[in-house]
């Protein structure tokens, strides 16, 4: 009798035991897929997510982001001329190494940044004994050694180079930039390290990459530049948009028209150096103005929600072009842009905040429909 009258509790019981853990297992599953999945993972089907780094990224909380969010990774500076060979012979690896191991043992990809470049280049390379300029052999000779030993010992391990970096110049009325590179070697220094690269490393891909490759005047410029170098031949497979952008540029119709333009030249394209400033473009140092106000503002925030939101939409429609999107630093934690240009002003450029928490933005970029 007891037992009869007992068996309908018992059964509920056990029923909403059952009913219980299938919810703890269901809400353990999700917590950690959402844990594991990131952006690289929602971009799967597009193309590599990116970011930059420094040694001092690879321990810790933002090691473990990296391995949650991104599957390619840049140095952000350790693997520039002046740091990988400050004197003529010296090369210093230690850190370029680290970070490659860094991305071998995580099963990333790493871009390669840069091989030419006339900022953070050693003053060694254009100076003789005597102090004088070199003559364009000896510069495009030692240009030949650096990209050579650099390239040679990451081939298989560094997929794409940013072979030469800015060399068009800031004023539409000039076209070459004016620097040491140039003064000495004409306009052939260009051609000349993207053949010295590809004779290092024939399967790495290699870029041109450069700021503000939307506005129109630029655009043009660079068009002019690669066009002449796919007519002589020159092993050139891409361009970086380094896209260091703000909420008032690019809009979309010139990002779209700078994607078709380069493309057209049969050119893959890489988003190289991403972030949106919440202020508009400056580029020469100055200090913060005391009634100049940094707070991220909600009204800011929506902004660049809606400005990341448009840009991740238009790579996504250009994934046959587009080859990699790779951010510029992985938080607002640091940025270059918190010292630059303007220096003691704060900026919230990237997805990830200062406490490595995903931003308005990063469920924006992530949270999209198949397209
Ligand atoms: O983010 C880099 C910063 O730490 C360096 O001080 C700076 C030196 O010029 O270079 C920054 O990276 C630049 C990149 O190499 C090329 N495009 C512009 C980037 C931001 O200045």
């Amino acid at each position: 009798m007891s037992r009869a009258t007992n068996f309908p509790k018992l059964s509920r019981s056990l029923s909403i035991c059952f009913l219980l853990l299938i919810t703890i297992n269901a809400q353990a599953q999700r917590a950690k897929s959402s844990h594991q999945q990131g952006l690289k993972d929602a971009y799967k089907k597009y193309f590599p997510i990116g970011v930059a780094v420094a040694l001092r990224n690879l321990h810790g909380d933002e090691a473990q982001l990296i391995k949650t969010q991104f599957n390619s990774i840049t140095a952000e500076n350790a693997m520039k001329m002046a740091a990988i060979q400050p004197k003529e012979g010296v090369f210093y690896w230690k850190d370029a190494d680290s970070i490659i191991s860094f991305a071998v043992k995580n099963g990333i990809k790493v871009r390669g940044h840069n091989l030419c470049w006339h900022e953070q280049t050693p003053d060694w390379i254009f100076k003789g004994a005597d102090g004088k300029a070199v003559t364009k052999t000896v510069l495009l000779q030692r240009l030949k050694t650096h990209i050579t030993r650099v390239v040679n010992r990451y081939k298989g391990k560094i997929y794409a180079w940013d072979v030469v970096n800015e060399a068009i110049d800031d004023n539409p009325n000039h076209f070459l930039r004016d620097s040491k590179w140039y003064q000495i070697c004409g306009e052939d220094f260009i051609a000349k390290a993207f053949e010295y690269a590809h004779a290092a490393d024939p399967v790495a891909k290699l870029y041109y990459n450069d700021y503000n490759t939307e506005r129109p005047e630029k655009r043009e410029q660079i068009y002019r530049l690669l066009k002449s170098l796919k007519d002589k031949g020159v092993p050139v497979d891409g361009v970086g948009f380094q896209a260091h952008w703000s909420l008032q540029e690019p809009d979309e119709s010139a990002l779209r028209s700078a994607i078709e333009r380069y493309s057209s030249l049969g050119l893959k394209i890489q988003i190289t150096e991403l972030d949106l400033s919440i202020y508009p473009w400056e580029i020469s140092k100055r200090m913060k103005r005391p009634d100049e106000s940094d707070v991220f503002t909600a009204e800011l925030e929506n902004r660049q929600v809606a400005k990341y939101a448009m840009v991740f939409k238009v790579f996504r429609e250009y994934k046959n072009v587009i080859t990699n999107v790779t951010f510029w630093n992985i938080s607002d934690r640091y940025s270059w842009l918190n010292e630059f240009p303007v220096m003691g002003r704060k900026n919230y450029p990237l997805l990830f905040d200062r406490n490595l928490q995903p931003k308005k933005a990063y469920w924006e970029v992530i949270n999209f429909k198949n397209q």
